[in-house]
């Protein structure tokens, strides 16, 4: 198996293989065996106790930061360009591709055993005006088609995940989608045509619709999503992932934000918290996010969206894991603990969950 595919679920191996020689190849093959005492000191192994994967979001320009990327190689297996794959810098003008920032990235990832999450092929925003200004739906459709093409066929094979469509919803009560010049133009089949599109362009990769302000379950944005993706379940459209990007304030995720995973994981779907960051960064927060996906078997993994809190884009809020000096912060070691990881003394606390509703106690999987 190639570094860049699913990686194996090694809780599920073992079990499987019990009483066979199977798990003693396994271990002296040395494939990643689950041994929690063994490779769970970061937040990539102790995920992977599990079978999920723990990323963050990568800016090109700063891997020549030691800092950075010495955190980067020992926390984390998975990998998103924070805005390197998006339209306006992969396509500035019509047909001219450049790869150049995200190619870096993605040879980093290759060279360091971390899988790619690719965001984001179709987004309102961070979209170039000559494709905004667009008005004709067979140009546009014919744009739109060959930019997800050109973009997947660069990285076949080296993107585990794409983000196909992002936010595409609206904020507040309406539950319909958003404005944007695909929604506007080709109407409300612009994301089908996006994901079938996809599908046909890299049938290996996961695909993924990825939104914020959708970690609630009684909130009409989230109902929207879950009713598209059902209607995409029932007549097969190509849909293999939903990500919550879950940037919260400073209580953490909604209550109900397990309630929210393990609703969409039913119609058949995974789901990843992708773009984690939370106001002030409380241990507590922290670790009820990440119990929320610990307890939902399809939800495959999490990324923070940076490493240092220097590096976040919500300057001044202190969001991330690690300080701007490198160090970490209280909530690293209630996530390392959450994911089941041993923690700098030794031991694995448990973090008090207060993600309310019955159910929620985090067990070891
Ligand atoms: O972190 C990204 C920041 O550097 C960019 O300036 C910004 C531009 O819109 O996008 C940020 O990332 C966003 C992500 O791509 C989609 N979800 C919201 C993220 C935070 O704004």
């Amino acid at each position: 198996m190639s570094w860049f595919n699913e990686g194996p679920r090694p809780g599920k191996v073992l079990a499987s293989a019990i009483g066979s020689t199977a798990a003693a190849v396994l271990v002296l093959a040395g494939t990643a065996a689950p041994d929690a005492h063994a490779a769970s000191g970061t937040l990539g192994t102790a995920a992977a106790g599990s079978g999920r994967y723990f990323g963050t979001a990568v800016a090109a320009g700063k891997l020549g930061d030691s800092v950075y990327s010495t955190l980067l190689d020992r926390e984390f297996n998975m990998i998103t360009p924070e805005n390197e794959m998006k339209w306006d810098t992969t396509e500035p003008s019509r047909g001219n591709f450049n790869f150049g920032p995200a190619d870096r990235i993605v040879n980093h990832a290759s060279a360091h055993g971390q899988r790619m999450r690719g965001h984001t092929l179709v987004w309102h925003s961070q979209l170039p005006g000559w494709v905004s200004s667009i008005t004709d739906a067979n140009t546009l459709r014919s744009v739109m088609d060959k930019h997800i093409i050109t973009e997947m066929n660069h990285y076949k094979g080296k993107v585990y995940a794409w983000d196909v469509v992002n936010e595409a919803f609206a904020d507040g009560g309406s539950g319909q989608h958003r404005s944007s010049v695909f929604q506007n133009v080709l109407g409300n089949g612009f994301i089908e045509e996006a994901f079938r599109t996809a599908r046909a362009a890299d049938p290996a990769a996961k695909l993924c619709y990825n939104d914020y302000n959708i970690e609630n379950w009684s909130d009409a944005k989230t109902q929207g999503v879950y009713n598209m993706v059902r209607d995409f379940k029932a007549r097969g459209v190509p849909v293999d992932c939903v990500g919550f990007q879950s940037h919260f304030g400073a209580g953490g995720p909604p209550v109900g934000f397990r309630t929210t995973l393990s609703n969409f994981a039913s119609l058949g779907v995974d789901v990843q918290v992708t773009e984690l960051d939370i106001a002030q960064a409380s241990p507590t927060a922290y670790a009820n996010t990440v119990k929320a996906c610990m307890n939902v078997a399809r939800c495959t993994g999490m990324t923070v969206w940076g490493i240092r809190d220097s590096d976040s884009w919500r300057t001044g809020e202190n969001p991330l894991l690690f300080d701007a000096a490198g160090s970490k912060k209280p909530a690293y070691e209630a996530v390392l603990s959450a994911l089941g990881g041993q923690t700098a003394n030794g031991t694995t606390p448990q973090v008090r969950d207060s993600s309310g509703g019955a159910g929620q106690h985090w067990t070891l999987r």
